[in-house]
């Protein structure tokens, strides 16, 4: 089930010099009641993000655990008859689906004599070999650290760390540092110059605002076809590939509308339980969403339970303020979804509409949908503008539509339909 898209990918520094091979994973998916589906789900995900990690998932297990266990997550017995199946299978890390607590984490590489890390440590390392940019970078950088930092107390950072598998690769060709008492100077360090760059980007995105422009940010579930969207819309020629997270980085541009043009991000991919750590480090990326007029949210049509995803692009909305924006849904990949997967997600998420980005078919009405849910939200004002700001006016007629236009004695009268935001800079002239 390997696709060329994901066994791509740089080696890193401690790689290339030791010629690691692929190191051979152990997945394993517990839950706690009547929900075994789920957790099956779970692991084909996990299995996915793992590959798109670079490491080979050769076996996997779901396990029914009522009581979880503070020590060892699953228990001393059961975890020890399963290091005898992953030790037969000389398995290099255990990934757990679940969130371990950096006690289980120790206490469990002991039982298990390999590496054994959970979703998020495979997630943060996804996103370290993708970032490029330096503000991405940096971002990673921070967000795996908070995460390592207290799974190093204690003595010793133990185990096979040294090894160069998934959780101690940092962004690039960088090592992660691994030293505690280096970690918190770092951790300082990164904070700085986060803090610093954004800034420059609130900046960048006020004077965006002040300039008006309508902004749409593409949300959405890892590969549903966000950047192929983009491309559609824009002409523009975003990283587009089969594997998640190929786009960590803010990408926006401009769309030509029908009136005027509009300014569309296209932004990281989220997934079921993005790690906290992630989403507070990439909180300046994000505000290109959180800082929307209008949200287009893809879907892909052909998952075989979109909805899944659907949730879960929701609950990461709501963690970073956004779930109000108003939303459109796009089921992306209808050339290969199931019609009636699209009819029942289109008849339960208003508005919406199936299109293929990769086929063009649908962009067209996509556009105009777009238009006529902008004007629905947009409210209708009636302003009165003195001779002497004239200025304004013309700036009006290119931030919204005017409706009405008249003159009185020393003042031009206005009825113009306008976006929430951008009426709310002109309360002063409102009548
Ligand atoms: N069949 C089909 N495939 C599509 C369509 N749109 C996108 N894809 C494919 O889906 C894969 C993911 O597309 P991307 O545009 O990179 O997805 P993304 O949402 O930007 O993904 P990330 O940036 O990784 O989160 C690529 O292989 C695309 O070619 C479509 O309409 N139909
Ligand atoms: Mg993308």
């Amino acid at each position: 089930m390997t696709t060329p898209g994901r066994q791509r990918r740089r080696l890193t520094a401690t790689e290339t010099d030791l010629d690691v091979r692929r190191q051979l994973a152990f997945l394993i998916s517990v839950y706690q009641s009547s929900d075994a589906h789920d957790a099956e789900m779970a692991l084909d995900e996990l299995s996915l993000l793992v590959e798109t990690a670079g490491s080979d998932p050769i076996d996997e297990t779901v396990l029914r655990r009522p009581r979880l266990d503070p020590a060892t997550f699953i228990g001393n017995g059961q975890a020890a008859e399963l290091a005898q199946r992953t030790r037969a299978l000389d398995v290099d890390v255990v990934v757990f689906d679940n969130s371990l607590t950096p006690t289980q984490q120790r206490n469990l590489q002991k039982i298990f004599h390999c590496d054994v890390v959970d979703r998020t440590a495979v997630i943060l390392d996804i996103f370290a070999q993708h970032a490029t940019s330096a503000a991405g970078m940096l971002q990673v950088e921070l967000a795996q650290l908070r995460y390592l930092a207290p799974r190093l107390r204690g003595k010793g950072t133990e185990l096979s760390r040294l090894a160069g598998g998934i959780g101690t690769r940092g962004p690039g060709e960088s090592k992660l540092e691994t030293d505690r008492r280096r970690i918190a100077g770092r951790i300082t360090k990164l904070e700085k110059e986060l803090t610093h760059i954004s800034r420059v980007r609130a900046t960048q995105a006020k004077s965006r605002e002040r300039s008006g422009q309508f902004r749409m940010a593409l949300v959405g579930y890892t590969n549903a076809g966000k950047s192929t969207l983009l491309n559609a819309l824009t002409d523009a020629d975003a990283l587009t590939e089969d594997q998640l997270f190929s786009t960590l980085d803010a990408t926006v541009r401009r769309m030509e509308m029908p009136g005027r043009d509009w300014l569309v991000s296209d932004t990281v991919g989220f997934v079921r339980s993005l790690p906290h750590e992630l989403v507070e480090a990439f909180r300046s990326t994000l505000y290109e969403v959180s800082g929307a007029d209008l949200l287009l949210h893809v879907v892909d049509g052909s998952d075989p339970e979109p909805e899944r995803q659907v949730a879960a692009v929701r609950e990461v909305l709501s963690q970073i303020d956004a779930h109000e924006i108003p939303q459109v849904l796009a089921v992306n990949k209808s050339d290969s979804a199931d019609p009636n997967t699209i009819r029942r997600l289109l008849a339960s998420h208003r508005p919406s509409i199936a299109l293929s980005a990769t086929e063009g078919t649908g962009i067209d009405k996509l556009k105009s949908l777009l238009v006529e849910v902008a004007r629905s939200h947009a409210r209708v004002v009636e302003l009165r503008i003195p001779y002497d700001h004239s200025r304004i006016v013309s700036e009006l007629h290119e931030l919204g539509e005017v409706i009405e236009q008249s003159h009185e004695e020393r003042f031009t009268r206005l009825r113009v339909r306008l976006s929430p935001a951008v009426a709310d800079r002109f309360t002063d002239y409102q009548l």
